[in-house]
């Protein structure tokens, strides 16, 4: 998102025309997604799978906290909830290393990861501006075989959080 801040000095510097032109590409590239395992949006951007808008903000799967959908529950993006859709299984060990990258460094509240109809793993940040990219071991106890992981990005200061949804085989 760009700050109330920047916009008020673009404002005061007359290029609030200009502005109010290039704010929806904007924002819409400031957000962040798993990159690897390759997340479903990832394999979207990369071309594994061809996908509709979503190859294009690979980033953009934002909604309401909360939620246990691929897509973050936009209509635009609903392909992601599709299972049938052919998405590359990754092979991972039962622990595992999860990358995200961030084209925007949000305060964060917490990040999750749901598996087999359950919280696996939660990392508090209490808040804190994480780097560009951002790891996270985790580790899925009894799980095994093939699994859909749900990973929620939950921002600090907004209602909203991001999701990515990776499709593993656990050994
Ligand atoms: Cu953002």
């Amino acid at each position: 998102m760009k700050s109330k801040k920047m916009l008020a000095v673009a404002i005061g510097a007359g290029i609030a025309p200009l502005l109010a032109v290039s704010l929806p590409a904007g924002s819409a590239s400031a957000h962040g997604y798993i990159s690897s395992p390759p997340s479903r949006q990832a394999q979207c951007a990369a071309g594994t799978v061809s996908c509709g808008s979503i190859k294009y903000e690979p980033q953009s799967v934002e909604g309401p906290k909360g939620l246990s959908s691929c897509s973050g529950g936009n209509a635009a993006f609903a392909e992601l909830n599709n299972d049938a859709k052919g998405w590359k299984v990754t092979p991972v060990s039962r622990t595992t290393s999860f990358n995200w990258r961030l084209t925007a460094r949000h305060a964060t509240s917490t990040w999750q990861y749901y598996a087999g109809g359950r919280k696996i793993a939660e990392f508090n940040d209490g808040g804190a501006r994480p780097g560009e990219t951002v790891t996270h071991q985790v580790n899925f106890g009894s799980l095994s075989g093939k699994q859909k992981v749900l990973a929620v990005w939950n921002i600090a200061d907004t209602p909203n959080a991001f999701y990515a949804c990776v499709d593993v085989n656990v050994s």
